[in-house]
């Protein structure tokens, strides 16, 4: 594993799991840019940074600089907390109580990351669970819901780990039927809560920059294109795409324009900077090498610096994914 000088974590701004993880080191006082770099994850196209770090593909994973791996979310947010744990969100101080406080936060986190979240599952995307009936698990997760309707308050008034470990996946249940979970019964403490996270300075945080990007991360390992939007459809209508640039072919060039991450901005900049619809695409140079197109390194006239250009057309299963640019 690659030594980092800051820990990288992949994260992806939608994801519970992720959520929770962003929660707990915000509240462990870090700071992206600062003490981590945060990577956006496509997990549609997985950099193969992440992959290297996780084979299991999930987030989120932390990646600190001595090179170990943390790709449990719960195991982030321990990992956060050890280090600064300001407001006792473990619920470790040395007065009455606190061992029963810390057993029912693992307890309440047992019943999240169980049943409630295999019912959320079943319940929200029903569609890839056949055969499941997801008012039958609507139900079950709101008898969840009422246990620990009964159980929080035991936790007192502080914010604990379980509150940033189980609120995102609540988020999300209310997210799938907003008007049935306000108006269910028995549910008044687990409502308020919430409704708290909902509004709270530290849920909007963690969901906005520099904590979630809207673009995700660019590896430096794929290749990356600006395309116009509509000569990207016509490719993908004819099953492969052949534009060199803005207003060029690849017959005319002999070979299509590329980038590598860190020179994107600038291409845009230079030739895409007054044209709508512009897309970038992030190309997987290993599928190309498979497909039999050459990527050459080559200087730019004038420049002399080096681009890459693929010497074929694009065979579009090397195309990992396509997001208007800039985001
Ligand atoms: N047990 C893992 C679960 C993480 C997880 O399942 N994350 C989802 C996104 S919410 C994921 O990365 N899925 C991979 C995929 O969709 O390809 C954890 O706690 O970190």
């Amino acid at each position: 594993m690659p030594r980092t000088d800051r820990p990288i974590l992949y994260s992806f701004r939608r994801c519970p799991y992720a959520i929770r993880a962003r929660l707990a080191l915000a509240a462990a006082g870090l700071q992206p840019g600062r003490d981590l770099e945060l990577r956006e994850v496509n997990l549609k196209a997985k950099p193969p940074e992440l992959l290297e770090a996780s084979a299991k593909g999930t987030v989120p994973v932390l990646v600190l600089p001595a090179g170990r791996v943390i790709d449990q979310s719960l195991a982030v947010m321990r990992w956060a907390l050890e280090h600064h744990d300001p407001g006792d969100l473990r619920r470790r101080a040395d007065t009455a109580g606190q061992a029963a406080r810390r057993a029912l936060i693992e307890a309440l986190i047992a019943s999240n990351d169980g049943p409630f979240k295999h019912h959320l599952d079943r319940f929200k995307y029903a569609g890839r669970h056949p055969g499941v009936d997801p008012e039958e698990h609507r139900s079950a997760a709101l008898m969840i819901l009422r246990d620990w309707n009964a159980r929080l308050p035991e936790l007192g008034d502080r914010p604990s780990l379980a509150d940033l470990a189980l609120l995102p996946f609540v988020r999300q249940f209310r997210l799938a039927d907003p008007e049935g979970f306000d108006s269910a019964e028995g549910l008044t403490t687990v409502q308020a809560w919430l409704g708290r996270f909902l509004a709270s300075h530290e849920l909007a945080a963690v969901m906005a920059p520099p904590w979630a990007q809207r673009a995700a991360w660019r590896s430096p390992r794929w290749l990356y294109h600006l395309a116009l939007a509509p000569e990207w459809r016509a490719g993908r209508s004819e099953g492969v795409y052949r534009r060199s640039s803005r207003g060029l072919s690849l017959e005319e060039v002999g070979f299509i324009h590329a980038s590598h991450s860190h020179q994107l901005e600038a291409t845009h900049r230079r030739f895409y900077a007054d044209a709508a619809d512009v897309l970038l695409l992030t190309i997987d140079a290993g599928r190309l090498a498979a497909s039999g197109i050459a990527v050459v390194e080559e200087p730019a006239p004038g420049s002399g610096e080096l681009f890459p250009h693929i010497r074929g057309p694009l065979p579009l299963a090397a195309v990992l994914a396509w997001e208007p640019f800039p985001a």
